[in-house]
């Protein structure tokens, strides 16, 4: 079988990820089946982290995908999880349905990503949801939008779209925010900043390949939003700061070639595929 269009990407985790790989590859009932450089990897990463869960990290390419992650996952995807049981291990996928899982099976493991409050909990879930039916799915529109091919400003009008489009989805999001902060929920981080954070750790994407850059106003120029746009300043820069995300991040020239193929449109991922199509998150 050819290769993978996709395939071709740097093998492991560089920079201060690396380091992080280093300290999980020895064998622990809890394996994750990861990908450096894949968001969707990220927010269960982070939870791990956050949480201090012990676990066992296993790189795998899911554009080569090898035998041991399609016998656990037959959608061949990563985050695939596999979970301590007797007599043998069980399988577990999906990104949010993982995080859900890590925060009630070790309920000892703090802090807790969800509150308390049964309105309060299903109210996040709102957000959460959000971000992958939405956010996301506008996130790669924006990123892998082609100009047509006319020159001027037609060329640019079907990206303005795409990137106002995204950057409403933003301010819908913040609004929803506590007020003070710096997180989504208050003063501790929890699911809502957990399954957003690896795409906002990697908005630079769009001032690197797209005409106009990503369009995020910057202090004071925000007008009628700038109330929006500082609160969300303030959580990008709780979450930028945070160990977790900074220890999970790979060295910036390792996604270059990944990205610009998306933002080429070229990519043949499920992601990439579902987006031109016209779908969600696979
Ligand atoms: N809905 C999945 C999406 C996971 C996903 O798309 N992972 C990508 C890497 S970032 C993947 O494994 N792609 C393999 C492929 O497209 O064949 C989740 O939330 O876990």
């Amino acid at each position: 079988m050819p290769a993978h269009p996709d395939s071709n990407l740097y093998p492991e985790a560089s920079g201060p990820a690396k380091v992080l790989v280093n300290q999980h590859r020895a064998e622990q009932p809890l394996k994750l089946y990861a990908g450096w450089f894949c968001p969707f990897v990220q927010r269960v990463w982070l939870a791990l982290e956050e949480k201090k869960i012990p676990y066992e990290y296993i790189e795998v390419n899911p554009y080569n995908k090898p035998e041991s992650l399609l016998t656990l996952n037959p959608r061949g995807l990563v985050p695939t999880l596999s979970t301590p049981a007797d007599p043998h291990p069980r399988p577990l996928y999906e990104s949010t349905v993982i995080l859900e899982y890590l925060e009630e099976a070790y309920p000892d493991h703090k802090p807790r990503f969800l509150p308390e409050d049964a309105y309060e909990r299903a109210r996040a879930r709102i957000w959460i949801d959000y971000v992958t039916s939405r956010i996301i799915p506008s996130f790669h529109r924006f990123l892998q939008y082609q100009s047509a091919g006319s020159s001027g400003q037609n060329a640019d009008a079907g990206l303005n779209e795409a990137r106002q489009e995204f950057l409403n989805h933003l301010k819908a999001w913040t609004k929803e925010m506590h007020t003070d902060g710096p997180f989504f929920l208050g003063e501790d981080i929890s699911l809502p900043d957990l399954v957003l954070a690896p795409w906002v750790v990697r908005l630079w994407v769009f001032d690197e390949f797209k005409s106009g850059g990503l369009g995020v106003p910057r202090e004071g120029e925000g007008g009628s939003d700038e109330g929006i746009w500082s609160r969300w300043r303030t959580w990008l820069a709780a979450v930028e700061s945070r160990r977790s995300i900074k220890e999970t991040t790979s060295d910036l020239p390792h996604y270059l070639p990944i990205y610009k193929r998306y933002a080429d449109n070229a990519a043949q991922s499920e992601l990439a595929k579902a987006t031109r199509a016209g779908r969600g998150v696979p």
